[in-house]
């Protein structure tokens, strides 16, 4: 979703990162269907097989859903601390390409991110979800973090340090619509808590790109709807949990339909501690700009060459 550079500093880490034992495992407990997704049995045979199905998802097509995720008689609960959020987005229409690179970049004609679309969706920054709420706990817990990091086939996974991104409620009202982009960050997990009455379906296209080539032809057919062969639904329901690779794979939320808006909790962790924003993306995201985002440098930390 967001620019970031790892300030490598490890006093960057969130103060909550590290926080195990009991009571993360018994509010972890509370929330996530444990019979089903044995979280606090690390390496146990059942473990194994959710995390072997997961990586296959991920190796095929760089996302995988995990239905059931949430207890089902927290879904509501889940539902309405979503909707209580809401009014707190960030609302500012903003003209944006798929790579999320200034409109006046110098690219050749015809290149797709020349291609400029309407982003109509808004964020809830972190600072503005209270730590109780369901989403606030699982982005907190290790034992999710752990579990995470063993299905992305990481050693570790970290939060962001940056107090503003990391956590995020995705709002995509009525008429408006998440437009094609490719992630900055390489490890998202998202759940969604409301879903739309109609339309905001999560679209994508897996490996469309890789670290070593952009596939310009390819990406500007999908912008230009020649593409649609390319193009993946995901059926999502309230309660799944997705994980997805974002940055290789095109992805978009249609247009949101009917009387209801559809929210996502956008879960984004790093495989380097100490991840935080530029200001000028928080800015456009959230609003807002925070002294730890003026007090970090933006050493931009990628294993690639693409142009974003
Ligand atoms: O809300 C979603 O399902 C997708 C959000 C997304 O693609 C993003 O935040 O980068
Ligand atoms: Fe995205």
């Amino acid at each position: 979703m967001v620019a970031m550079a790892a300030t490598g500093d490890p006093a960057d880490v969130c103060e909550s990162e590290g926080g195990s034992g009991q009571q993360d495992s018994s509010s972890l407990e509370k929330i996530v269907d444990i019979d089903r997704y044995p979280l606090r049995d690390a390496g146990s045979p059942a473990w194994r097989e959710v995390v072997r199905v997961a990586r296959t998802g991920l190796a095929e097509n760089g996302c995988c859903v995990l239905p059931g995720f949430i207890r089902p008689e927290l879904h509501e609960v889940l539902r309405a601390e979503g909707e209580k959020l809401a009014p707190h987005a960030y609302y500012r229409v903003e003209r944006v390409n798929a790579y999320n690179i200034p409109l006046d970049a110098d690219l050749p004609a015809g290149h797709p991110g020349r291609i400029v679309f309407d982003r109509g969706n808004a964020f809830v920054a972190r600072d503005l979800i209270p730590r109780e709420a369901l989403i606030q706990v699982l982005y907190t817990s290790s034992l999710f973090r752990r579990f995470l990091a063993d299905c992305f086939e990481l050693p570790a996974l970290h939060e962001f340090a940056d107090p503003l991104a990391g956590l995020c409620l995705n709002v995509v009202a009525p008429g408006m619509s998440h437009p094609w982009h490719f992630d900055t960050n390489e490890f998202t997990v998202s759940l969604l808590t409301q879903a739309p009455q109609s339309g905001g379906v999560f679209e994508y296209c897996p490996r469309i790109r890789s670290p070593r080539a952009e596939n310009l032809d390819d990406v500007r057919a999908v912008l230009t709807s020649a593409g649609a062969h390319f193009v993946r639904d995901l059926e999502l329901r309230p309660g799944d949990l997705q994980l997805f690779q974002g940055r290789f794979a095109l992805h978009r939320v249609s247009p949101v339909t009917g009387d209801t808006q559809r929210h996502t909790a956008i879960f984004a962790y790093s495989d380097l501690p100490g991840m935080i924003g530029t200001a000028e993306r928080s800015r456009q995201l959230f609003g807002r700009v925070l002294p730890d985002h003026l007090a970090a440098e933006y050493h931009a930390v990628r294993g690639d060459r693409l142009l974003d």
